[in-house]
């Protein structure tokens, strides 16, 4: 009887033994690998802001490269109303949501926040000259 108990507990310790083993080689390429750190979403950095101004020469920014979450503001500066919208015109469907909705006037800001993954060209909506095109290109 005391045998059969003593080589139970043996069996018992011997299963623990390959559980932590096994744990711990099952680990070791995960730590090897990540010797080239990937970014986590903890990892990344504040959601940036980003602007846009808007005169009667045209955009100072027309290729607006930013990571998904940051914020694009778009000021008019010029005298004259601008409509900054996603693409295609009229339908602005492209990147839903991005549309200030109405013309801004002199000073006035409109800012959208992009959350995925999208090029989004844009355009102002109340003038189809070419230096008013542009486009937002959002990365992970
Ligand atoms: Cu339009």
């Amino acid at each position: 009887m005391r045998k059969i108990i003593i080589s139970f507990i043996v069996v018992v310790i011997f299963v623990v033994l390959l559980f932590v083993l096994g744990s711990q080689t099952g680990k070791a390429p995960e730590t090897s690998t990540s010797a080239t750190p990937t970014p986590t979403p903890n990892a990344q950095k504040a959601p940036n802001t980003f602007l846009v101004q808007i005169t009667d020469q045209g955009l100072s920014v027309n290729e607006l490269n930013i990571k998904v979450g940051d914020m694009v503001t778009f000021k008019n500066v010029d005298s004259v109303r601008h409509w900054p919208a996603a693409g295609p015109h009229p339908t602005h469907q492209i990147c839903p949501g991005f549309d200030s909705l109405k013309g801004l006037s002199q000073n006035e800001s409109y800012s959208y926040r992009f959350t995925e993954v999208k090029t989004c060209p844009f355009h102002d909506h109340l003038n189809t000259n070419s230096k008013y095109f542009g486009k937002i290109i959002v990365s992970e």
